[in-house]
């Protein structure tokens, strides 16, 4: 039986600044792979860079930390590889929604069996603040002190609309929520996406823990049924709003899983890896002299 113990590296410890929503995913993480009584090395954690792309370091599973943007194609070859393991991509909103933004479209339109969690702060944390795709329109600060004229762009309906299949957002704040999400994604077969609202104490001081407590509503409480797509996609396009609203305190925030349907992943419909990993198949010699005369 998986304890959090057995999770545990002995050589290091978070460098986070204190207080950081990165604790509280990285927890409830923690508690999705014991609870579901994971073989601890039978799961990768792949990152980018950024304060969010550090995670792999601190939990004892297999890691792998990749180029800024670029998690989403590494965790694929995995998964060619060998789709026997869970593949768990951690990504930050300027990883994932910027930088690595083509892959995520395309990942999700394949349907690979992988876990996404990004860790929305709504900044760039480790570059000190700059303002990334989810930012607020109208927000300002240091590294950008005019305010924002681009409207934040909608993870959660962009999900629902490029295919995903599972489709959920989590809160930093509430580590029961965010690990029963995470245990329902990492079961989902198929594109499961998490967009975890994770406060930047340091950086981001409007996203605050009170700002986000005063907001969200657990849709899954409130009955929501996440395979009715148009009330999914309703719910998605609730937040962020588009444009500075005045009277924002009364915007509410959907948390909980908004859309999952079941579809056939991308892993099932390539006929190489049907039978079996491709790590456990026999490696042939193939002539591809024939093939090349034929193409030259
Ligand atoms: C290819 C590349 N582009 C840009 C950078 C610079 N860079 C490092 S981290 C980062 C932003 C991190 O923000 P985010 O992905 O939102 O993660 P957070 O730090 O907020 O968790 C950037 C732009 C880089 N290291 N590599
Ligand atoms: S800069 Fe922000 S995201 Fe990065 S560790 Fe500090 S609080 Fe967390």
């Amino acid at each position: 039986m998986t304890t959090l113990k057995d999770l545990e590296i002995n050589y290091d410890s978070p460098n986070w600044c204190p207080g950081c929503g990165d604790f509280g995913i990285w927890l409830s993480l923690k508690k999705a792979i014991v609870e579901l009584d994971l073989n601890p090395s039978k799961v990768v954690l792949v990152s980018g860079i950024g304060c969010s792309g550090k995670l792999p370091y601190w939990v004892k599973t297999y890691g792998f930390n990749g180029l800024h943007g670029r998690p989403i194609p590494v965790a694929e070859g995995i998964r060619l590889a060998n789709h026997e393991l869970t593949v768990i991509v951690i990504g930050g909103d300027g990883d994932q929604y910027a930088e690595g933004g083509n892959h995520l479209l395309h990942a999700m339109r394949r349907n690979v069996n992988i876990t996404l969690l990004v860790h929305n702060n709504q900044i760039y944390g480790l570059t000190t603040g700059q303002y990334s795709p989810t930012t607020d329109i109208g927000e300002k600060n240091k590294a950008t002190p005019i305010p924002t004229v681009e409207p934040p762009l909608n993870p959660l309906s962009l999900a629902i609309s490029a295919g995903a299949t599972f489709v959920a957002r989590g809160f930093a704040g509430d580590t029961i929520l965010e690990t029963n999400l995470l245990k329902e994604a990492i079961k989902h077969k198929g594109f499961a996406i998490i967009d975890s609202l994770q406060p930047c104490v340091t950086f981001n001081q409007k996203n605050t823990y009170s700002w986000f407590y005063e907001r969200i509503i657990n849709v899954n409480e409130k009955g929501h049924d996440p395979t009715d797509k148009m009330k999914a996609f309703a719910l998605s396009e609730q937040w962020p709003l588009k444009k500075a609203s005045q009277d924002d305190e009364k915007e509410q925030i959907p948390v909980g899983i908004l859309y999952k349907e079941q579809r056939l992943s991308w892993e099932e419909g390539i006929p190489q890896i049907a039978k079996m990993p491709l790590v456990k198949q026999l490696r042939q010699e193939v002539d591809i002299n024939s093939l090349l005369d034929e193409l030259l």
